[in-house]
């Protein structure tokens, strides 16, 4: 009875260690897949680097809204609109409406994902 005892709890502690690995392994997973899609994104969806001035930003929709130059590439001529921003949002937080910028971004769907941004 005891070394039943003894083996159930063996078992319940070999169960949530394997339990606790599973949630690592996910964590891992996760974290992985994270990389692995961004990589993917970067390898697929072209990265576009062009210059502006910063009209607005967003925090609660995540967006940053940039009047930028002619982007000859994908044919857009010099306009205003948003990008979003969520992959460097430390680093736009720290700038301000009517900084010059250089910055990059890729296309997903149709949104544009702002990929990097420097003071000009
Ligand atoms: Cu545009």
């Amino acid at each position: 009875m005891n070394k039943l005892l003894k083996i159930s709890l063996l078992s319940i502690a070999s169960m949530t260690t394997a339990y606790t690995a599973k949630a690592n392994e996910t964590h891992h997973n996760i974290h992985g897949e994270t990389h692995h899609t961004q990589a993917d994104a970067q390898m697929k969806e072209p990265l576009y680097q062009t210059a502006g001035v910063i009209k607005g930003i967003d925090n609660k929709q995540q967006k940053i809204s940039i009047s930028h130059d002619a982007i000859p590439e994908i044919s857009w001529p010099p306009m205003t609109m948003n990008f979003i921003f969520t992959p460097v949002a430390a680093k736009v937080n720290t700038f301000k409406p009517g900084e010059a910028i250089n910055f990059s971004f890729t296309q997903q769907g149709s949104d544009y994902i702002l990929q990097s941004i420097e003071v000009k």
